[in-house]
C-alpha cells in the first residue's frame, strides 16, 4: 500500500506517526534535532518512524531543504510507515541523487504512486493500470536528467479516485495518473529506494496542498504550514497589516508584527541619499518616484539606476539630493 521513489524509486505504503501539531500537517521530517519528530546524526533505522530494510541510510550534518541536517542513503531501501485514512493526501519532499541509468522497472509489492528519478530522463511517474502494470511518463523536459540537483517533488494522492498528480519544483507536471495497484485504498507507507547515492530533506505528509490558497494571500496552504509556519486560514498571520505573501516575497518576517516590508531613506552626505529595502534571493528590484500625491497618479521609473538583484541582504539605491519633494516606491519582480 504505498507511494514509491525508485533510484530513487518512490512508493507511498504503512505506520503511525504523530503529527507535529499543525492542523492538516500529518507528518513532517526535516531530519533536524529540533524538529518533531527529532533526529540525531547517524543511522536512520528506527528514527521518526523510518525503517531501513537494506543498504545504508543516515542522518547527515548538511541540510538542503532548510535546516542543517538531511537524510542520505546509499543503495538503500527505506520506508516510513504512515497509516492514515483520508481521501486525499499530499506527500511532499526534496530529493537529490544521481538517478538511475537503467530502464525504469516496476517495483514489487502493491503501490499507488510510483516515481523514478532517471539520470537520462529526469523525473518519471508511472501511469498505472491498477493491475500492477503501467507506463512511465516524463514529468520534466526530455533530455533533462536528474543531474544531482535537488528537486522538490509533491504528490497529490486521491485514494477515492485512485489517481495521483505530480508537481515538480512547485509546478503541476502530470495529472490524473493511475495507481499501480487498485487494491490500495488509503495511505499505508512511503518507500524510497535511493539507488547508488541519494539525499532527501523536508519530507511531509499532509491534507493541505499546493493547489489551494485558502486565505488568498499568495501562499499555498501547504507552503504556509510547512515552509513559513504561517496560518493557511489567515492572510496576515502577525496582523501587522502586511499579508503573509507580501512579507515572504518581500523578505520580512510574517510572524513578527511590525516587521512588514518597508523602505528606508538615509542621507549620506550633502549631495546624496540612499533608499534601502529588504530583498529576497532571485527577485529584482527597481525604483519609482513621483513628486506629489496629487492627481494624476503616476509613478515614474527612476532612470539611470541598475535594477538591484535580491540576495537576502538589504538592497540600496543611491541618488543625488534634490530640492523638490519626492516620494519613492520600490517594485519587486520575480
Ligand atoms: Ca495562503
Ligand atoms: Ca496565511
Ligand atoms: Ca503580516
Amino acid at each position: 500500500m504505498c507511494a514509491l521513489l525508485l533510484a530513487g524509486l518512490l512508493s507511498v505504503v504503512t505506520a503511525a506517526a504523530a503529527g507535529p501539531g499543525t492542523p492538516g500537517l500529518l507528518y513532517l521530517a526535516g531530519f533536524e534535532t529540533a524538529g518533531s519528530p527529532s533526529f540525531v546524526l547517524g543511522d536512520l533505522q528506527g528514527q521518526g518512524g523510518w525503517g531501513v530494510h537494506s543498504g545504508q541510510a543516515e542522518v547527515v550534518p548538511s541540510g538542503f531543504g532548510g535546516g542543517v541536517q538531511s537524510l542520505r542513503a546509499r543503495g538503500a531501501d527505506v520506508e516510513l510507515g504512515m497509516a492514515y485514512s483520508a481521501n486525499v493526501v499530499w506527500v511532499d519532499f526534496i530529493v537529490a541523487g544521481e538517478g538511475s541509468d537503467l530502464q525504469p522497472m516496476l517495483p514489487g509489492g502493491s503501490a499507488s504512486a510510483v516515481l523514478v528519478l532517471s539520470s537520462q530522463r529526469g523525473v518519471l511517474a508511472l501511469d498505472g493500470d491498477g493491475d500492477g502494470n503501467g507506463v512511465f511518463l516524463a514529468a520534466t523536459k526530455q533530455g533533462g536528467g536528474i543531474g544531482n540537483a535537488p528537486r522538490r517533488v509533491s504528490l497529490r494522492i486521491d485514494y477515492l479516485d485512485q489517481r495521483y498528480d505530480l508537481w515538480v519544483d512547485g509546478f503541476l507536471r502530470l495529472a490524473g495518473l493511475g495507481f499501480k495497484d487498485r487494491a490500495i485504498s488509503s495511505l499505508g507507507s512511503f518507500r524510497w529506494l535511493s539507488g547508488n547515492l541519494g539525499s532527501m530533506d523536508d519530507f511531509s505528509v499532509s491534507l493541505l496542498g499546493l493547489d489551494r490558497d485558502g486565505d488568498s494571500d499568495g501562499l499555498s496552504d501547504l507552503g504556509e504550514v510547512k515552509l513559513h509556519a504561517t496560518r493557511p486560514d489567515q492572510a496576515d498571520t502577525d496582523q501587522d497589516g502586511v499579508s503573509d505573501g507580501s512579507e515572504v516575497h518581500g523578505g520580512s518576517d510574517p510572524l513578527s508584527p511590525g516587521e512588514g516590508w518597508r523602505i528606508t531613506l538615509q542621507v549620506i552626505d550633502g549631495s546624496h541619499h540612499r533608499i534601502g529595502f529588504p530583498t529576497v534571493s532571485g527577485r529584482n528590484y527597481f525604483l519609482e518616484s513621483r513628486s506629489s500625491f496629487l492627481p494624476p497618479h503616476v509613478w515614474l521609473k527612476v532612470l539611470g539606476l541598475t535594477p538591484s538583484g535580491g540576495d537576502g541582504n538589504p538592497g540600496f539605491f543611491t541618488l543625488p539630493n534634490g530640492i523638490d519633494p519626492v516620494f519613492y516606491r520600490v517594485i519587486s519582480e520575480p
